[in-house]
């Protein structure tokens, strides 16, 4: 059997058990991608889908990109692997400091992991760590919110707020935590375009929850400052500024976990610039690496650092860390994604497109099904009206009608979400939304 024969044979789906899929249906009616270049994925005949949400959130630069593929290459000839404990190598500490840099200022120590949600713990675990060591061990509640979704490991889905992700699990999940609500109210802030100017008052929640806990039982508050998995909802003006504020009040944490909206997503470094506020650690993953390599991590503040540096110096400071924490190949990845983001001026231009999109993405507005549209940065959410008793079905069918129009878009429920590449043409999100609106015509 040749090469040609080998890729075009129909693979066996059985034995692989596909992560937040139904399998059951997807195994009867699979969508396999055989390549991807640029802003599109290509299918075994050799048809092309435009990446509508960037991989899953993480290929900004498109697929493809030279650079990272020569960086990949050449740093597995010269160091394949190399153990992060007790042991360095130079691009594991160049990758810190460039994430550093595009930090906002004072975020400037950083712990790497493989995923978002390894991330996520990793940050959780600093910010019990940090008040242990300032001798406030009394601080372990984590305050997540409502249809937050802060990846699946433990810690993340006991800070997370999507029912489903954490209903099965409760025997597992941390006891100590409780949520804020959401900040999405249909009657005050459909087709809003940006940021709702209703909302801010919802942050007061966390002064009910520290007067109903007391802050000396509270570590940190984590929350995406744009929730992306649970359908782009957008931060109503002023809600995130007076989090800052009640968090410092009270000596607790704040985490935002900027997994998605992380390297340039909303038109700045990360949603911290964006919005003008600062956490005191940031997690991210996904477009550090253009999805091309597994990385993640997460930023401290120097203080949350510096205070863990405690006791003799031959102290081992945080008891936490993965095999593969900085794995040389990721850092490659990274160092070379991040230069070609820097260099292309692809935070701005991300900026640039976001206008375009709204534009585009809002004249949906009067299309069939359509009940909402948000959008914040490059990234957009058009939700449909779902049909009697079969939630999720009629996203399912623009998702199916999509690919035979062109379009890999992403559903959830009935929400159809769009964050397209940084390198797409203007030309090319107009076209994507324009097939889209084909889609919803044709849709039941
Ligand atoms: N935090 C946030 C904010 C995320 O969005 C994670 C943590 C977990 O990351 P890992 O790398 O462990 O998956 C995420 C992941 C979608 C979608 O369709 C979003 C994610 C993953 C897959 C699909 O919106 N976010």
């Amino acid at each position: 059997m040749n090469a040609t024969t080998t890729t075009t044979t129909a693979p066996d789906l059985s034995a692989f058990w596909m992560p937040f899929t139904a399998n059951r249906y997807f195994k009867r009616h699979p969508t396999l991608v055989a390549g991807a270049e640029g802003a599109y994925y290509r299918l075994p005949d050799g048809r092309r889908l435009f990446d509508c949400l960037s991989g899953l959130w993480c290929s900004p630069l498109g697929h493809g990109r030279p650079e990272i593929i020569e960086a990949v290459r050449r740093q597995i000839g010269e160091l394949d692997f190399a153990p992060t404990f007790q042991v360095g190598h130079p691009k594991v500490f160049e990758l810190a400091a460039r994430v550093a840099q595009w930090a906002p200022a004072g975020l400037n120590r950083v712990f790497f992991s493989n995923s978002g949600s390894e991330a996520v713990d990793s940050a959780l675990k600093i910010a019990l760590a940090y008040h242990h060591a300032r001798g406030e061990a009394s601080r372990v509640r984590i305050i997540g919110r409502e249809r937050a979704y802060h990846g699946v490991g433990i810690g993340g889905i006991s800070a997370g707020g999507i029912g489903p992700n954490r209903r099965v699990f409760g025997a597992l999940s941390a006891p100590f935590v409780d949520h804020l609500p959401h900040t999405y109210e249909p009657a005050q802030m459909r087709f809003s375009r940006g940021q709702p100017t209703w909302g801010a008052h919802l942050a007061d929640t966390l002064e009910r929850l520290v007067a109903l806990h007391d802050a000396s039982t509270i570590a940190a508050v984590i929350v995406e400052p744009m929730q992306g998995s649970t359908g782009v909802i957008v931060p109503p003006v002023g809600y995130l500024e007076r989090l800052r504020e009640i968090c410092t009040r009270h000596g607790i944490l704040l985490i935002f976990d900027e997994v998605i909206t992380g390297f340039g997503r909303l038109g700045a470094n990360f949603a911290a610039q964006r919005l003008g506020v600062t956490p005191d650690i940031i997690t991210f993953a996904k477009a550090v690496t253009n999805g091309v390599i597994p990385l993640g991590g997460a930023i401290a503040h120097q203080s949350v650092y510096d205070a863990l540096m405690r006791g003799p110096e031959q102290t081992i400071e945080l008891f936490h860390g993965y095999t593969y924490s900085g794995h040389p190949v990721a850092c490659a990845a990274g160092l070379a994604t991040l230069e070609a983001l820097e260099k292309g001026g692809l935070v701005e231009r991300s900026a640039q497109l976001s206008t375009v999109l709204e534009e585009a993405v809002h004249s949906l507005r009067d299309e069939p099904h359509v009940i909402d549209i948000r959008n914040f940065g490059l990234a957009a959410a058009v939700e449909l009206g779902a049909r009697d008793g079969q939630p999720g079905a009629r996203a399912r069918e623009a998702f199916e009608r999509g690919v035979q129009a062109g379009l890999l878009l992403r559903f959830s429920a009935d929400i159809l979400a769009v964050a397209p590449p940084f390198i797409a043409t203007e030309e090319q999100i107009r076209d994507m939304v324009e097939t889209l609106r084909g889609v919803l015509r044709r849709i039941a």
